[in-house]
């Protein structure tokens, strides 16, 4: 019999659990709950412009950032579902300021980080957002879960993704066995396979950066951005430089077409501005997974111990000779 050629998430799941001779199905489980949350996020960024869930919430997260109607939606979605799934001990948000604990699965072994709505700045003018989660077991599942449970080096994740709600909305995930990116058929309301096998070129032409922030950036970023911008046949500079200021789009374009995406630290914000535990730790692991790299400019992203939930660190992703390049410009400057 001639299959349908669409495989879709759930039996995608099905298939790569088959992989691992331990699995007991909790990770799938995970994996649906999420799936379900990003459906009903989707619906619900899909028609933000009709009803009243755009503009500002009126209250302020942790970090004293606005949060958007749009970005308490997606947490409550997310967490009750990871709550209801009955797998999940713990969550990490960036809209939380600390860990919601979830009593009646104090027993189980995974912990998720998610920024529930990444680019939240982007809602109300129509561009990409996202969700991007982190998933990380404990090690003893004997005893009940602590603030340390949560605070793992990123190498330590067992899974990491992303949901980008773009012109058309995709989940690209790894569990350390490659990366995959699904497409949303909006018609049977499923993930179907459409990236396969998603590797970043080793070289890519785009850079991503604010640069309005360049006056503040340290002098070896500088000198990798006029790097970018000069003309030069056999390097096939310039680069093209794209930044929407959603990390998720930027970084997914980067991803599938090959380019650098640069955080740096700046004179106001020395660690710069994207948080390690639920931002850089997931977009590393599916970068190194993919064949590119991920630095805060001084050590590999998934070697830092986390030392606070909400911490902020540098980021240089992306095609691995482009991150190679920048890293060796920042060191550069540092040691002249
Ligand atoms: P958010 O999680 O509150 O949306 O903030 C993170 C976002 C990233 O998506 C993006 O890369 C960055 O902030 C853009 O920051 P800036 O506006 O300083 O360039
Ligand atoms: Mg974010």
């Amino acid at each position: 019999m001639k299959h349908s050629g669409i495989t879709t998430l759930e039996q995608f799941i099905v298939d790569q659990q088959a992989l691992y001779k331990d699995a007991k199905g909790s990770l799938s489980k995970i994996f649906r709950a999420l799936e379900l949350a990003a459906k009903i996020v989707n619906r619900d960024v899909r028609k933000a412009g009709l009803v009243d869930i755009l503009g500002n919430n009126g209250t302020s997260n942790i970090q004293g950032e606005e949060q958007k109607k749009l970005d308490v939606i997606a947490n409550e979605v997310f967490i009750n579902a990871l709550a209801r799934c009955g797998e999940v001990c713990a969550v990490v948000s960036e809209e939380d300021d600390d860990v919601t604990w979830i009593p009646e699965c104090a027993d189980q072994k995974y912990i998720v980080a998610i920024d529930p709505l990444d680019g939240s700045s982007n809602i109300d003018v129509n561009a990409s957002i996202g969700t991007i989660f982190s998933v990380y077991r404990r090690a003893d599942s004997s005893k009940a879960p602590v603030l340390e449970d949560c605070l793992q080096q990123g190498k330590h994740q067992v899974a990491s993704g992303y949901f980008i709600y773009g012109s058309s909305t995709m989940l690209v995930y790894t569990t350390g066995l490659g990366v995959n990116g699904f497409t949303l058929d909006d018609g049977i309301q499923e993930f179907c396979l459409s990236h396969p096998d998603i590797r970043i070129p080793e070289h890519g032409k785009i850079f991503s950066v604010n640069e309005g922030n360049f006056s503040e950036f340290p002098d070896g970023v500088k000198n990798y951005i006029h790097f970018c911008k000069e003309s030069d046949k056999a390097t096939n500079r310039p680069y093209g430089a794209r930044y929407i200021g959603s990390l998720i789009a930027d970084f997914h374009r980067n991803l599938l077409k090959g380019g650098i995406f640069i955080y740096p630290p700046t004179a106001k914000a020395p660690n710069g501005k994207l948080r390690l535990v639920y931002e850089c730790n997931a977009m590393a692991f599916i970068v190194e997974q993919a064949g590119g790299k991920a630095s805060t400019g001084t050590q590999r992203v998934m070697d830092v111990q986390p030392s606070e939930l909400h911490q902020r660190v540098p980021l240089f992703i992306g095609s691995v000779n482009m991150v190679d390049q920048a890293l060796a410009m920042l060191n550069q400057s540092l040691s002249s």
